[in-house]
């Protein structure tokens, strides 16, 4: 693979100007750890903000911060003041994090935020483009860069580009309250690798990607025009070695070198074998359920009062966002909790919550990991929650529980933790209680599933899933287009049909020589076509047919005046130009009068969908129908026609928003070799564009040029884009 780059909306610097001097300090957050593999790794570059604004630096010394990263491989995105306010702390912060985060009543409408969400996407995507050449990757990371795929895409569609959201992705039903909701999905839908974290998130998306877009989804994949978009789910771990380590160096150092934050825990704490330190780790947000999690201890005093003057809570809360109003009023609720707690619970030798409203270095956190019993993490959203793997690599002698709520990404991998509803702050004083008194041996039974799993599952290996990924789509893309009629093949064609004397040209109708239209009843052909078809018609050596699911008598009517022949119904019937129309085989429709009413039990109960009923066949139509439920509906009816169909001797296509039942054991590759048998033709071109005609493609003999319209799998031997590349390439073979 070519270069991976790395767009953040940080790099993974934080810069520190002291008189000129310019350091850069490394984050050592999981994302920063995992990227720089990559980045490292595939000699790409970071792209990202270097988190001091534009207005506060000169220019001398923006070059040299410029130069300094640029030593680090990291291209800086430099924003304004103002652009961090209205981009960072304003729609990301203010509008994208409550909504994603189901917090639907905190989020800020205000479009001067969208206007800049969109002009300083622009500017990291302007800045990626600067740095990509052809042919090279690019991962873009979380939900203040959502519209960069996109941007990136439109001007270097040859660039494979990941994305990844590192936070939930909501239900439609709250998505679609913002006023940019399609603009959103525009944007991520620029990427060709599209990574959450656990499979209901992709879920959602993909519910949104149907609604508002109405966009195909089979699998995990979701067809646009040429492209095919993958979506999957990488759940992100954590570097485990590193605090397995740290957790083992901490056990092993001597007394006299243990921070003071140790030698503070051993005196009150861990020297008393009855006292338990249950622990919580954040940063200061609404969505982490800090005041559930405050009231939860509280009614566990109170409930369980053996435990008064025996378990403190450790509360280490992290400075976040402080200037948006939300968090500020958090703060004060926080602050306010932990006073009535404290003061309802404690005494002098006793307080109930140690509350540090700070952020600590690393190695603190290690020592508070090592050192408490339960690890109480209850967030009423998280996208996946790092703080709960870290807990589990921390504990080297495998022991302790983690409390874990429902509503955290990280809870799929974590079925051996106690895991609650975070609303619910009875069923978390119980399980506090149901924690402190866990036999140890439940406790490491527990815990040495967790670590197993947490540890295989590492930040380097996510990393390298969603690359391995990145690769297989772009051989996706690539195949995809590998079969696309191009000059050489078309000269090819060209040159067997000018020496061929005679010509079976089978081509379908809807789709290939007409685009979809709304109503099956307005898809008449227009000028161009029937001048493209007089014209091939008029070489004597040509004997083209329309082979379509349609009925008689619309293809009839349409191409009346044509010197053409037609297999319709999908091959039920044929008719020779100038001869009557001819049953292909001995079907019947004795059948319809059973399968009619549970087709209209299914227009009633779906609306928006209707019945179109052919001579041997009937098809539900649902292309404008609420296009889940419609989803949901096709396949309760292809369920319910199962049993049906073996006795009636039917069979089910499903075509494009449409399911047609028909008589069994006809289909257009039948029909078509019907239709050449016993003639001599030198020259075979097939050309259809859905399923149907895939049994075309494979039943014709292998020397026939068969031709798929649109660039998914086929049979077919090549591939035309369009409609418009079908009416190209027909006019060229008369050239
Ligand atoms: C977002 C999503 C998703 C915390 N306090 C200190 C400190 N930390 C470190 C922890 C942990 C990280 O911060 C917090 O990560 P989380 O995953 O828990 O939460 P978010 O910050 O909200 O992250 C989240 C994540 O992205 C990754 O995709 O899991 O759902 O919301 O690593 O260790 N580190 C230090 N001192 C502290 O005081 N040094």
């Amino acid at each position: 693979m070519n270069r991976i780059h790395i767009v953040s909306n940080r790099l993974p610097f934080s810069i520190n100007v002291d008189n000129e001097k310019i350091d850069l300090i490394p984050s050592v957050g999981g994302l920063a750890t995992g990227m720089r593999s990559v980045y490292k790794e595939y000699n790409g570059k970071w792209i990202g903000w270097p988190g001091l604004p534009s207005d506060d630096i000169d220019e001398n010394l923006s070059n040299k911060i410029d130069t300094e990263l640029e030593k680090e491989d990291c291209v800086p995105v430099h924003l304004t003041k103002e652009e961090v306010d209205l981009y960072y702390d304003g729609f990301s912060n203010r509008t994208i994090w409550p909504l994603f985060h189901y917090f639907a009543q905190y989020i800020d409408y205000d479009p001067k935020l969208w206007e800049s969400f969109v002009s300083v996407n622009q500017k990291f995507a302007d800045k990626a483009i600067e740095t990509l050449e052809e042919g090279d990757t690019i991962w873009i990371h979380d939900y203040q860069l959502l519209l960069v795929p996109e941007m990136i895409k439109s001007k270097r569609p040859g660039v494979t580009v990941g994305f990844f959201l590192h936070i939930p992705f909501p239900s439609f039903e709250v998505f679609r309250i913002l006023p940019w909701r399609k603009e959103l999905i525009q944007g991520m839908l620029g990427a060709d690798l599209i990574g959450f974290h656990t499979y209901d998130y992709q879920r959602h998306f993909f519910s949104s990607v149907r609604r508002l877009m109405g966009y195909e989804i089979s699998f995990n994949q979701i067809q646009i025009e040429d492209r095919i978009i993958i979506v999957d789910a990488f759940p992100m771990g954590i570097d485990y070695d590193k605090f397995k380590n740290a957790a083992i160096d901490i056990v092993q150092k001597p007394l006299q070198e243990k921070s003071e934050l140790h030698r503070e825990l051993e005196k009150y704490f861990l020297l008393s074998p009855d006292r338990k330190l249950v622990l919580s780790i954040d940063r200061l947000d609404y969505s982490k359920g800090i005041p559930n999690r405050l009231k939860a201890f509280a009614e566990f005093l109170e409930k369980y009062p053996e435990f008064v003057g025996k378990v403190t809570l450790i509360m280490l809360a992290v400075p976040s966002r402080g200037t948006v109003e939300h968090y500020i009023n958090l703060k004060s609720e926080v602050d306010e909790l932990v006073g009535k707690v404290n003061g309802q619970f404690g005494n002098i030798n006793y307080t109930p919550v140690w509350y540090f409203y700070r952020s600590m270095p690393f190695e603190s956190l290690i020592e508070l990991y090592s050192s408490c019993d339960v690890c109480l993490v209850t967030p009423v959203r998280d996208g996946m929650n790092l703080v709960a793997k870290e807990y589990v690599a921390s504990r080297t002698n495998h022991t302790g529980v983690i409390i874990l709520s429902e509503m955290a990404g990280v809870v799929k991998e974590m079925g051996e933790a106690l895991i609650i509803n975070p609303n619910n702050t009875n069923e978390i004083a119980d399980s506090i209680q149901q924690a402190l008194t866990m036999s140890l041996e439940e406790q490491r039974e527990r815990m040495v599933f967790l670590q197993d799993r947490i540890k295989r599952y590492d930040v380097f290996k996510w990393a390298s899933e969603f690359v391995d990924s990145l690769g297989k789509v772009q051989k996706i893309q690539h195949s995809l287009h590998a079969k696309r009629v191009n000059t050489h093949i078309m000269e090819k064609i060209q040159s067997s049909y000018k020496n061929s004397k005679m010509r079976a040209i089978f081509l379908d109708y809807d789709g290939t020589l007409t685009g979809f239209k709304k109503k099956p009843n307005d898809a008449c052909p227009d000028k161009e076509l029937h001048e493209l078809l007089y014209k091939l018609e008029a070489d004597p050596k040509n004997i083209i047919t329309i082979i379509s699911g349609r009925d008689r008598e619309s293809l009839e009517n349409w191409f009346e005046g044509h010197k053409i022949n037609f297999i319709v119904e999908h091959g039920v019937w044929s008719k020779k130009f100038g001869k009557e129309w001819k049953m292909l085989t001995n079907a019947t429709d004795t059948w319809k009068s059973s399968i009619q009413p549970i087709l209209e039990s299914f227009v009633d109960r779906t609306p928006g969908t209707f019945i179109e009923e052919k001579n041997y066949s009937l098809v539900w139509h649902f292309r404008k129908a609420e296009p889940e439920q419609a989803e949901l509906r096709a396949n309760e009816l292809k369920d319910e026609l199962r049993t049906m169909i073996a006795n009636h001797n039917l069979e089910i296509l499903e075509g494009n928003k449409v399911i047609e039942v028909k008589t069994g054991g006809i289909n257009k590759g039948i029909a078509a070799l019907q239709f050449i048998k016993n003639k001599s033709f030198d020259f075979i071109l097939a050309m259809g564009d859905d399923w149907t005609d895939e049994y075309m493609f494979r039943e014709l003999p292998e020397t026939a040029y068969t031709i798929k319209v649109g660039l998914t799998h086929t049979a077919a031997n090549y591939k035309v884009e369009s409609v418009s590349g079908v009416r190209t390439f027909l006019a060229k073979l008369e050239e």
